[in-house]
């Protein structure tokens, strides 16, 4: 999975590769066919330089490992998780349960149901075991949540967020600027 994400994110972007530094965010998703709405979480963490690893966990096929890897994160040294599902999205619930790592969880359209079964699953946790819930398919909002999380004790990485947003409200007022001309 890492090399077909390698893969996808080299036909989007232009910078090199990465530093193979341990990773500070884990993104798990349930399936492969997760990666294409996935990829958007790793795009944005590659942007703000943030290093992040990404794994195929899948609560219902590969229970165990669901398991090893949410008990295992914390002292692998990650300090988020992103994780994405679709349909019974148990993911990233299940993974909220097993560590005191923030979790995200990115409810994927992968269902006749539009994707609304797996906002849901991922939304409605019970009192105590918190997912930060995004929008359906939108994992560039992960990705920049995650940054946010980071950014509480990492001065530079809440500065390069601050400077995101300037961009994107530039962005706005360039075409806005246009409209009336
Ligand atoms: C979920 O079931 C996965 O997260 C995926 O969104 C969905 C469908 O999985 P596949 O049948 O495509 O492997 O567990």
């Amino acid at each position: 999975v890492e090399a077909r994400l390698k893969s996808m994110l080299a036909e989007e972007t232009t910078d090199g590769e990465p530093a193979a530094i341990p990773p500070r965010v884990g993104i798990i998703m349930g399936s492969d066919s997760d990666l294409p709405v996935m990829k958007d979480a790793a795009k944005i963490l590659r942007e703000f330089n943030v290093p992040a690893e990404v794994r195929i966990v899948s609560a219902h096929r590969t229970p165990e490992m669901m398991y090893s890897y949410a008990l295992s994160a914390r002292e692998r040294g990650i300090q988020v998780i992103i994780a994405g599902a679709g349909g019974a999205a148990h993911l990233p619930g299940m993974v909220a349960a097993l560590t005191p790592l923030p979790v995200i969880g990115v409810p994927v359209r992968a269902s006749t149901l539009d994707g609304l079964d797996s906002l849901l699953s991922i939304v409605q946790m019970p009192r105590g075991v918190p997912v930060a819930t995004v929008a359906i398919n939108n994992a560039t909002n992960a990705g920049l949540l995650a940054v946010r999380l980071l950014g509480i004790s990492d001065i530079d990485l809440q500065a390069k967020m601050a400077q995101y947003q300037e961009d994107r409200r530039d962005e706005v007022l360039v075409k806005g600027d246009k409209l009336e001309k």
